[in-house]
């Protein structure tokens, strides 16, 4: 341990501290950690100011790229100005230490300046994914209780300017913690404002003054709120601080990515409304005075070579992305990418879900040349930084595996009773050390927080993951999905809960059941079965998911069914529909209270 704290302790020192800390780690009251007892900083100075100090301010921050093609260089000088405005411009509308804001903003430079402000003042942000429905807005806003919401007036998707302040309106009617509304414009269409309410971007923060002196806060300062699928219904706020965030961050992406300053071109395509933004976007590469492509826009908008002619166009040297774009990429053709210049490209990096054999094989082959390492990291909202991944240069990768814990990081594989597996066996992963972005616990919560992640091995003392995972015969990790009810479709987790909520809310469903069932492309598909109580047409269900939750939760498919398949006690067997939706031989029913369900779900289907 003492060793592990050293070593965190000289990753620290990455980082500009007001006050240093004198103490690495208080775990005296597990498992709400500490980290840098005593230390004082501020994350937006250490994300920006200090470069433009120490001569960089010339240095490209951020190239963006719109989705309709304008774009626009920001370098740390206009960065710092930026963030100065907008961190003078919340503390005009009277946001303090400690206040929430939620963001709701699509990838443009004012959602990164936005959340550096927060940062820079001691307001807590809460992003929340563009894609969002008004009504998972509204309760991330409430649970929160935000008292600012910073959105924009419409986003381009596909080529199509798409309403962003209407849904906002819709979700804020009523919301007693919310003052003001902030609105960029972004795609100029006519939005009604509130007068009492709503303001302008452009106009409450450009007659801002540039200068703000940035206050120093309590490394245990929090920084932000983000919001996760568990597996129950409601989402958990999961809250993460600053100082051992920070420099989990900034260190991993600098060993993980061999991130060099003033010479990589770095380009994450995530959004920011998930933790790889937050962390792999925003805190870690600002932090290490990364030059970054920030791209607004689909992937195949105009054409399926976009993000290639953007590689090309800047010089891309570390492109950071996720399994199923990959095989999306694999799908279009191995003749888009081969049109394109993509030899600046050295190091290729993967997340969000484990990446198969073949994607990994094709990334490397026909993204890499062949040569550019494949870094596939595992990590969670949770961990708030990646925990496992080789290392570009240092350890000899195999495809599909995420291999060993960084240093200074600890996971291991155990068994039901919390033993750890021996070479060749599978069980499940847990984080049996603490480390520095690990989260704080879910806002507003405490005991969730410790029933969620440490009651499963509470003897032990572990995170569990929930994930399942095995060791080779290395003793390499191979991470293989979740064990829970979080499905993982296209990256993003989404609880079977969740969804099932949504669908009995819709008047005509009587019961539903969802499953996770796998997909070439997405990774896993969402499937649901339905009872019905009245007359309901397939796809009014799959819009009316997607009105509640957002447009990525609408099931592939939706079965209506005249029974689901439970238990004695109640409990939905999801395994056997698992087998229905992958068409698969169903499994052993022995333990139904009711046998015959199964025929009759199958004869119903055979029928439709
Ligand atoms: C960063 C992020 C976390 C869940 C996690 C796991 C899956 C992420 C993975 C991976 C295998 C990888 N996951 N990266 N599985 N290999 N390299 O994705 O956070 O959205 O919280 O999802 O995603 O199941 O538990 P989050």
């Amino acid at each position: 341990m003492a060793d592990r704290e050293a070593f965190w302790a000289e990753q620290a020192e990455r980082l500009t501290w007001d006050t240093k800390w004198s103490r690495v780690l208080d775990w005296s009251g597990a498992p709400f950690a500490k980290w840098f007892v005593g230390g004082k900083l501020n994350v937006a100075y250490n994300c920006v100011d200090r470069h433009v100090e120490a001569g960089h301010g010339d240095q490209v921050a951020i190239h963006w790229v719109g989705e309709p093609g304008d774009t626009r260089d920001i370098t740390y000088a206009q960065l710092k100005d930026d963030v100065s405005r907008a961190a003078n411009a919340l503390l005009s509308l009277g946001v303090k230490a400690h206040d929430r804001v939620a963001i709701q903003l699509q990838m443009i430079p004012e959602a990164i300046v936005a959340m550096l402000a927060c940062a820079r003042i001691g307001a807590l942000h809460s992003v929340v994914f563009g894609g969002f429905s008004p009504a998972a807005l509204r309760s991330r806003v409430d649970d929160a209780a935000a008292k600012i919401v910073i959105t924009s007036d419409g986003q381009f998707r596909r080529g199509k300017a798409a309403p962003m302040k209407a849904n906002v309106d819709q979700a804020l009617e009523g919301a007693e913690s919310v003052e003001k509304v902030i609105v960029v414009r972004r795609t100029g269409e006519d939005v009604p404002m509130n007068p009492e309410r709503d303001v302008w971007w452009h106009d409450l923060v450009d007659a801002q003054s540039p200068e703000h002196t940035p206050e120093a806060f309590d490394s245990e300062h929090p920084l932000f709120i983000l919001y996760t699928s568990g597996t129950t219904g409601r989402p958990k706020g999961i809250l993460h601080t600053s100082g051992g965030y920070l420099t989990q961050v900034a260190y991993t992406h600098h060993v993980v990515f061999d991130h060099k300053p003033g010479r990589d071109v770095y380009w994450c395509t995530a959004d920011i409304g998930w933790v790889t933004g937050h962390s792999y976007i925003v805190y870690g590469p600002l932090a290490n005075r990364v030059t970054q492509v920030v791209y607004e826009g689909t992937p195949n908008t105009p054409h399926e070579g976009r993000h290639w002619e953007i590689i090309q166009n800047y010089k891309v040297s570390i492109y950071y992305t996720a399994p199923t774009l990959i095989r999306t990429f694999m799908k279009w053709g191995d003749d888009i990418p081969a049109k394109y210049d993509l030899s600046s490209l050295r190091v290729l990096g993967s997340v969000g879900e484990p990446i198969n054999p073949e994607a990994w094989i094709w990334y490397r082959e026909h993204i890499g040349a062949g040569k550019a390492p494949v870094v596939d990291t595992w990590w969670q909202t949770e961990t708030g930084a990646i925990m496992i991944s080789p290392l570009p240069g240092v350890t000899a990768t195999k495809p599909g595996s995420a291999q060993t814990p960084l240093p200074g990081i600890s996971a291991i594989v155990v068994d039901d009773t919390g033993k750890e597996v021996p070479h060749g066996g599978g069980g499940y992963l847990v984080l049996d050390k603490p480390w520095p972005s690990m989260l704080r616990g879910i806002w507003g919560d405490d005991e969730r927080f410790k029933e969620t992640y440490w009651s499963r091995f509470a003897d032990q003392g572990y995170y569990f993951a929930g994930d399942g995972a095995k060791y080779d015969d290395d003793g390499d990790i191979w991470l293989l999905g979740r064990v829970d009810d979080v499905m993982n479709v296209s990256g993003h987790r989404i609880s079977t809960t969740e969804v099932e909520s949504a669908l009995v809310s819709h008047p005509a469903v009587a019961e539903a059941a969802v499953v996770g069932a796998s997909d070439p492309t997405t990774g896993q598909g969402i499937v649901a079965f339905v009872i019905l109580r009245g007359e309901a047409a397939v796809q009014e269900l799959r819009d009316h998911v997607a009105k509640e939750i957002g447009p990525i939760a609408k099931p592939r498919q939706i079965m209506v069914v005249p029974e689901l398949p439970k238990t004695r006690s109640g409990k939905i067997m999801r395994r056997l529909l698992r087998d229905v939706a992958e068409n698969r031989q169903i499994g052993d029913v022995t333990t139904l209270a009711d046998s015959s369900v199964m025929d009759l779900i199958s004869a119903k289907l055979a029928e439709a």
